[in-house]
């Protein structure tokens, strides 16, 4: 059973309980239905409270049914809730946490509803591609009126109840820490007789100009929706409530709700929920593995990326310890973390109480003695193995038994800087991204000898950090770099070939990249590919890359940090501006080659790029490098500005369909610089097998 009915005095209590968050699946709903019938049918029964189990009255619908014949399957979540309203006895919801998607639906359907203060009140579905399919966008507005039932659906922010607590959306709010159950069944019991039964459906949505409500709320969204769909039908539903009777009100959302459900976008934002949550099981690593307790840390290196990191660790609230090789970088590394928390004041996201308390956990030194103590160190120093291996060496000299010792290389071999300590069960990769106070990837690199409570320690710490934490095996460039590195290469070629950087962002943005590789590169600093392609070219003298980025290099265009790159800037502006002396050095180049220049489509640009991603996720993937293919989607969509409704380079190709892209790549291999295009064997497999990556 997935709900529990007990009876108390004149009252049936029924408790969903489908653990963890009672999502409304087939089983859940039947047992509902069947408790609801079983309090209609019960002499002694006068009310009915609904509730639900462990954290949650409910998540909602349950959204891996989306794909199967089990979400039409009878009772539907519709049924439940048309079973609940036409009760003859009354009806409560008791919400004492989440209420969220179907579960509020459910709740809207009820004659009654009271809350804690603390419960969150959400209809989340626009997050997922889709709007409230079960009446939330027809009762909300009957409830809320128009204006908050639009914020709600549209954004899809959970709101406390209390919040809430002046509309009719509920009939109390407690107090905190009041006992809900209790109290709902003493309001059961206050309305047992009350007749006729409140219905939300009764109610009118009014508006004093409705007219002007929709012109606006259709304009509105039109700009902030961008390229979703999901947004704008809330909108088509919401002015339905407005302007048509209920149930064809609900007709209206039904229709938009099921055309959503089967877009592209949806698909992928769903794969993305499941796919954030996957993410952090690891096979060989149960749950209930012991953790080290981390109450502070550490961090060895300044400069931007150390004390982006630090300012992570003052966030959640944990001491932490900058070192420094010298004062002066020391106290601009310090300087920076109070200047970026500055900013946040002025944006209002930040008070300056709170700038205040997160600097006091931040301190400097220059003494590695005084971090002795420190639960983790994370090591963010120069990207050179003699460089970290020496600040490795330091560390195990003063580190107590027991500490972390993580480094934040991006490409590094993590075995090579274990095997420096006498103590590689306690190193492990921690890689974070620039600015790494605000990107969510944090890629945990899992090394040969990496002990398996450190690795579940890292995993809790990403989410004590608000990460997102991706397990990657040791490898050049781990998940995120190795990919990155085919992907520019081919930015390379097409510039070599008749592109000019400006047309390969443009392409790719469209396609829906936060940014294209070059105004990427210009941001994070040209000079560090450069230095990583040099030590490449000792260690892969076949890998061949188009030059340009090198002659860009040679010429001091760094990016926006020297105030040229790819693209020019004027101080103080970040716009990129084409330069004319940069596509002139490409046109050279190609000319010193002997490259016959092209018109390159974007449709050409966006295959290159794209499926260069993919050809080297699918060799990581069958490397063991990546635990599985939606982990390769996570380090894209939260590192690299993938975009979220294409799912990630892998549950994009999987849409793409597997044989178009062999087809594809085979294309491309029979061209210039065809040896970067052999395709990865787990590829050629699963097209022929006519599988998907992502199951
Ligand atoms: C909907 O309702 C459509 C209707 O309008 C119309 C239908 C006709 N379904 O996040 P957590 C799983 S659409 C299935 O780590 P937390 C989750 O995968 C739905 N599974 O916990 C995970 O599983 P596992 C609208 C779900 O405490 C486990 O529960 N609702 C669902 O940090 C724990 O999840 C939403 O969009 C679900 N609905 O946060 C709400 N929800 O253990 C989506 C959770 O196997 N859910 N799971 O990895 C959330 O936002 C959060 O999960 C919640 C709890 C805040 C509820």
């Amino acid at each position: 059973m997935s709900a529990d009915y007990e009876v108390r005095g004149n009252v049936a209590v029924i408790t969903l309980n489908n653990p963890p968050v009672n999502g409304l699946g087939l089983e859940t709903r039947s047992a509902a239905v069947e408790a609801v019938r079983k309090a209609g049918m019960d002499p002694a029964v006068k009310a009915i409270v609904l509730t639900g189990a462990g954290k949650a009255f409910s998540g909602g619908a349950d959204i891996r049914e989306f794909n199967s014949p089990k979400a039409l399957t009878e009772p539907t979540l519709h049924t439940l809730i048309s079973t609940v309203e036409s009760s003859e006895k009354p009806v409560v919801a008791a919400i004492h946490s989440v209420a969220m998607g179907g579960g509020l639906e459910l709740a809207l359907g009820c004659n009654y509803r009271v809350a804690t203060p603390e419960a969150q009140i959400a209809l989340p579905e626009v997050k997922l591609g889709i709007l409230p399919g079960a009446g939330g966008t027809q009762r909300m507005p009957r409830l809320v009126g128009l204006e908050q039932a639009m914020q709600m659906i549209t954004t899809g922010t959970p709101v406390p109840a209390e919040a809430l607590a002046g509309t009719a959306l509920f009939d109390e709010v407690y107090r905190p820490g009041a006992d809900l159950l209790a109290s709902a069944i003493a309001f059961a019991n206050k309305v047992a007789d009350l007749r006729p039964l409140p219905k939300v459906r009764d109610r009118k949505v009014e508006h004093a100009q409705p007219e002007l409500f929709i012109s606006q709320a259709r304009e509105g969204i039109k700009k902030a929706a961008g390229p979703f769909p999901a947004p704008v039908a809330c909108v088509e539903a919401l002015i339905a409530a407005l302007t048509l009777p209920f149930e064809e009100g609900l007709k209206v959302e039904r229709e938009l709700f099921l055309k959503l459900k089967e877009t592209n976008e949806s698909k992928s934002l769903r794969h993305a929920f499941f796919a954030e949550r996957a993410a952090s099981k690891i096979p060989d690593v149960p749950a209930d593995t012991p953790t080290r307790k981390i109450a502070s840390a550490a961090v060895i290196g300044a400069g931007t990326m150390g004390g982006g990191i630090a300012m992570n660790f003052a966030n959640a609230g944990i001491p932490v310890t900058l070192l420094e090789m010298k004062q002066e970088a020391l106290d601009k590394g310090l300087a920076t973390i109070r200047k970026n928390y500055e900013t946040s004041v002025k944006r209002g996201k930040l008070t300056q109480d709170k700038l205040e308390q997160r600097m006091q956990l931040v301190t400097g030194t220059l003494a590695y003695e005084d971090i002795a103590q420190a639960d983790i160190t994370i090591e963010a120093v120069f990207e050179d193995m003699a460089v970290k291996t020496e600040v490795f060496r330091q560390l195990d000299k003063v580190m107590k038994p027991g500490a972390i010792l993580a480094t934040n290389t991006s490409t590094l071999d993590v075995n090579k800087i274990a095997a420096v300590t006498g103590r590689p069960q306690d190193v492990i990769g921690l890689h974070f991204f620039s600015p790494a106070n605000v990107m969510k990837l944090l890629e945990i690199v899992r090394g040969a000898k990496t002990g398996k409570d450190v690795l579940a320690t890292a995993m809790a710490l990403s989410k004590k950090l608000k990460k997102t934490g991706v397990v990657a095996g040791v490898c050049d460039g781990f998940i995120g770099n190795r990919m990155l590195e085919q992907y520019l290469r081919q930015a390379g070629f097409l510039l070599d070939e008749g592109c000019t950087p400006e047309q390969v962002d443009k392409a790719i943005e469209k396609f829906g990249f936060a940014m294209g590789p070059f105004r990427m590169s210009d941001l994070a600093g040209n000079d560090v590919g450069w230095y990583i392609r040099k030590r490449r070219a000792i260690e892969s003298p076949e890998l061949v890359y188009s030059k340009t980025a090198d002659l860009l290099c040679e010429k001091g265009r760094f990016g926006q940090k020297t105030g040229a790159g790819w693209y020019d800037y004027k101080p103080g502006d970040r716009h990129a501006y084409p330069s004319q002396l940069v596509n002139d050095m490409i046109v050279e180049y190609a000319r010193e080659q002997g490259i016959e220049r092209r018109k390159i489509s974007d449709e050409e640009i966006i295959e290159r790029l794209v499926y260069a991603l993919v050809n080297e996720g699918a060799k990581i993937l069958e490397e063991g490098i990546a635990l599985r293919a939606s982990d390769i989607d996570m380090v894209y969509l939260t590192g690299y500005g993938f975009p979220s409704w294409r799912g990630g380079p892998m549950f994009y190709a999987d849409c793409v369909g597997l044989p178009n892209v062999l087809q594809a790549i085979e294309k491309y291999g029979r061209g210039r610089h065809g040896e970067a295009w052999a395709p990865a064997p787990l590829l050629v497999r699963l097209a022929v097998e006519g599988k998907r990556f992502n199951g």
